[in-house]
């Protein structure tokens, strides 16, 4: 009987490392992305898992004949020799000199678009989505989810070095966490239960037992509004964390997170940034401004008639994005103390005015990308706030457990990450920086 130890075994040679092969005979897999046809020779582009590789053929370099059913997206292990040069800003660059090409598969049909130039050029956004599993496949479509997974890793990363513990709270539940009407429900066995439109009251409720906790899951919003900042299902990067001092310790540890996940794209993800042209903010420290002044400000500043006393809407917070770069240089600002009327159950009011709250958003080149604060850790408090908010005590038992029986004080926020992603790399839409968005009127791909 074959026996399987975990041993990988890598026969073949990734492209970032080809400087340690210069002169040597080498073999890569990956697809075909583009043939050029020159006089005598030909570029055979291969596209690997991150970068785009050049071979040349040509037939002093071996014995090997081009075989003509190679074509675009062909999948292919090139064997040849690995040959250094430098370009005209002298930085040295390898291409592959083709002794063969092996044939691993050959597409049914043709794509229907072209993915192999640069961009995606003049294909509509519906378009793009509607062919998701190819179009990605285009380096720049790809690289925006390379940017998203550096995101999230970074997020990771800086929370576990933070001693902070990854949880899994449940999708499927019985109450909607957030209040509001934006909730999905499902029929649960002839039950009706709920999909989670955050992990609140799981990341709450654990705060009990880890102390800081955090999570990067899906959350689902019955957003009936078709806008081009909101998704009916978008990953949420909560975090929770407990025995704070107050709710601008939370400030600081999503800045401390913000910080390194821009490092991180920097030094990691350096490629895919030059690739999108992104522009990664240089964060020292992010200003803060209360609601009430804010909405001061701009009706002063900026004479903005604002239609809600309670609430901004996105051109308020444009303009407040543009007060932050102008002001202060920053691409970031926190508005805190919402009015109490806007925030959900769990929010602590302020003590010095109860009309407000412990709360907090990020704007991010003006756009919220987080909100947050402290939370309410009396029980008593907690069950005549849910009173006050026209809820049942009764229904929340659970996650009352952690009330009733003890809870530092505490605090955290939810971040949504296709947002960060979208107002980082200038997109006018949110779908684009979603690999498979589900919104009002897309279930698929
Ligand atoms: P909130 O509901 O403000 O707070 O959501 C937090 C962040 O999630 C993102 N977001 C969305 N992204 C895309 N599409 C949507 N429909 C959408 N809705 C929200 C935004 C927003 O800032 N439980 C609290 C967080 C907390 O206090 O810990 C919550 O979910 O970036």
């Amino acid at each position: 009987m074959e026996k399987i130890n975990g041993t990988i075994i890598n026969t073949d040679v990734e492209f970032k490392d080809f400087k340690d092969y210069n002169e040597k005979i080498v073999s890569i897999k990956g697809y075909i992305h583009r043939i050029r046809e020159m006089t005598g020779f030909s570029f055979v582009i291969l596209r690997t898992a991150r970068e785009t590789v050049q071979c040349v053929y040509a037939p002093e370099f071996s014995d090997y004949r081009f075989d003509e059913r190679l074509k675009e997206e062909a999948c292919v292990r090139v064997t040849g020799k690995v040959v250094g040069s430098f370009d005209k800003n002298g930085k040295e660059r390898f291409e592959l000199q083709i002794h063969n090409i092996e044939i691993l598969s050959l597409p049914a049909e043709q794509l229907p678009i072209v993915i192999n130039k640069k961009q995606l050029d003049n294909i509509q956004l519906s378009t793009v989505l509607d062919l998701r599993p190819v179009s990605m496949r285009n380096p720049k479509e790809r690289a925006i989810f390379k940017i998203q997974e550096g995101i999230a890793r970074g997020f990771r990363e800086f929370l576990l070095k933070n001693n902070f513990t990854e949880i899994r709270s449940p999708k499927i539940n019985y109450a909607g966490a957030e209040g509001g009407t934006n909730v999905f429900k499902l029929d649960y066995f002839g039950k009706q239960v709920y999909l989670a439109q955050s992990p609140q009251l799981y990341k709450q409720s654990l705060v009990g037992v880890f102390e800081r906790v955090f999570e990067i899951a899906p959350v689902f919003r019955a957003e009936h509004h078709d806008t081009s900042r909101h998704l009916n299902e978008y990953t949420s990067m909560d975090f929770e964390m407990g025995f704070i001092n107050d709710f601008t310790d939370i400030m600081n540890m999503e800045t401390g997170a913000l910080k390194y996940i821009m490092n991180l794209l920097k030094t990691e993800y350096a490629e895919e940034v030059e690739l999108l042209h992104a522009d990664i903010p240089e964060i020292t420290e992010i200003p803060t401004i209360k609601f009430m002044d804010a909405k001061e400000l701009l009706m002063t500043k900026y004479k903005y008639k604002p239609s809600d006393m309670k609430d901004f809407d996105p051109e308020e917070e444009a303009l407040l994005g543009k007060y932050a770069k102008s002001e202060f240089n920053s691409d970031f600002i926190f508005v805190t103390h919402y009015p109490s009327k806007k925030r959900p159950f769990y929010t602590m009011d302020d003590p010095n005015d109860p009309e407000y709250t412990l709360s907090f958003d990020l704007l991010f080149r003006g756009l919220e990308i987080t909100s947050g604060g402290q939370r309410v850790h009396d029980y008593h408090a907690q069950v005549e706030k849910m009173i006050k908010c026209g809820m049942n005590p009764e229904e929340f038992e659970t996650y009352l457990m952690l009330h009733k029986y003890g809870a530092p004080p505490h605090g955290g926020l939810g971040l949504g990450l296709e947002r960060l992603t979208m107002h980082l790399l200038g997109f006018k839409n949110v779908r684009e920086a979603t690999m498979f968005p589900r919104d009002i009127n897309r279930v698929s791909p």
